[in-house]
């Protein structure tokens, strides 16, 4: 053999090691890691606990960190639970490899909050096959068969959409422009998503009562405040009268409001243009306060208890209503002071 053969020979027994290595301390620490599974996983020390896979699918706004929490407090060890937590980064294929992960680990329960709502209907009944229940919450799944699923919690976003149409209704009568052309320009969140088909199908129900009420626009701002900041920007640009906007959550009211006020123009009741929020975080429920925001619809992250409560009824074998919703109110700067000293989130 030549010297340069012998030296290929050690080089590739030297991979060969370190490779052998590095599975070897996968098959100790577990696979999880390597297969961008959940970060967390449990063993026999759980036998005691009630594990829970919690499929959350990001992390775009202050409401869903707020969920997040939420859910994270409830489910702890001190309650009995187990909680492995897989935050999905905006991705649905990363919920679908989620959920099969907490299939193939067997939990007891699989909680999760569906990017969209279409495209579940095999991962779910990969669920029902191997008897785990499904908890869905926040936003809801399109499937053929509603067995595929045990309960769901969450808002009532169409509603949340009509509140808002008829807040618009009465402060424009009470203005005393009522009769006037309004225009209308609309942030709409994640197109697809429950929150998105919601509350735009409430608001565009009250719209479509009133004439002149002209929807220039309504496009996407996916929930975040930077894409939103940059659709409002071109929509200034596009429609130089702009009269309303409605903004379906918190995070893209903030960037449309950088946008608005890089333009030179004014919002809130005493400025140029009316703006409607949605989710009532504190930092919105501050500018509620401070005249930036006319109108915040509530949306309730705080979840946790209600899911506990279901997953504590099925665990007892009782039967737990299909659909929670939890409550919500509406904010204006007439009752937004009693609010905020107790808004956690
Ligand atoms: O309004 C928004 C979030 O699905 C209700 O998702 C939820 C929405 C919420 O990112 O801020």
């Amino acid at each position: 053999m030549s010297g340069r053969n012998v030296n290929n020979l050690k080089l590739i027994i030297a991979v060969v090691f370190v490779v052998s290595i590095c599975f070897l301390v996968a098959s100790v620490f577990g696979f999880n890691y390597f297969q961008g599974l959940p970060e967390e996983s449990y063993d026999d020390e759980t036998d005691d606990l009630t594990v829970i896979g919690f499929s959350q699918l990001g992390s775009e706004s202050l409401w869903r960190s707020a969920n997040s929490a939420s859910i994270q407090e409830v489910f702890q060890k001190d309650n009995g639970y187990f909680l492995i937590f897989n935050n999905a980064r905006q991705k649905q294929e990363n919920q679908i490899k989620a959920i099969r992960s907490f299939i193939s680990q067997r939990v007891d329960y699989i909680i999760f909050s569906p990017m969209t709502e279409e495209g579940w209907d095999t991962v779910l009944q990969e669920a029902k096959e191997a008897g785990i229940p499904v908890i869905v919450v926040d936003r809801m799944v399109a499937v053929e068969d509603p067995s595929l699923y045990t309960a769901w919690v969450g808002s009532n976003t169409e509603e949340e959409g009509q509140k808002a149409g008829r807040w618009l209704e009465q402060y424009v009568e009470e203005q005393g422009y009522a009769e006037e052309p309004l225009n209308i320009v609309v942030l709409q969140g994640t197109l697809g998503s429950t929150a998105e088909l919601g509350r735009t199908k409430g608001f565009n129900t009250v719209a479509d009562e009133h004439q002149n009420w002209n929807i220039l626009k309504q496009e996407s701002g996916d929930f975040t405040a930077a894409l939103a900041k940059e659709v409002m920007r071109s929509m200034l640009q596009q429609y130089p009268d702009i009269d309303i906007l409605v903004s379906q959550n918190d995070d893209m009211t903030f960037g449309a409001l950088e946008a608005i006020e890089e333009a030179g123009l004014t919002t809130g009741p005493d400025g140029d243009i009316i703006v409607i929020s949605f989710d009532a975080v504190r930092e919105a429920l501050e500018l509620v306060e401070s005249g930036k925001i006319n109108l915040d619809v509530e949306c309730n992250p705080e979840q946790g208890d209600f899911i506990l409560e279901v997953i504590e009824k099925l665990k007892h074998g009782e039967t737990v209503e299909k659909y929670n919703y939890v409550e919500e109110t509406v904010f204006t700067q007439e009752n937004v002071s009693e609010q905020l000293p107790d808004r956690t989130y």
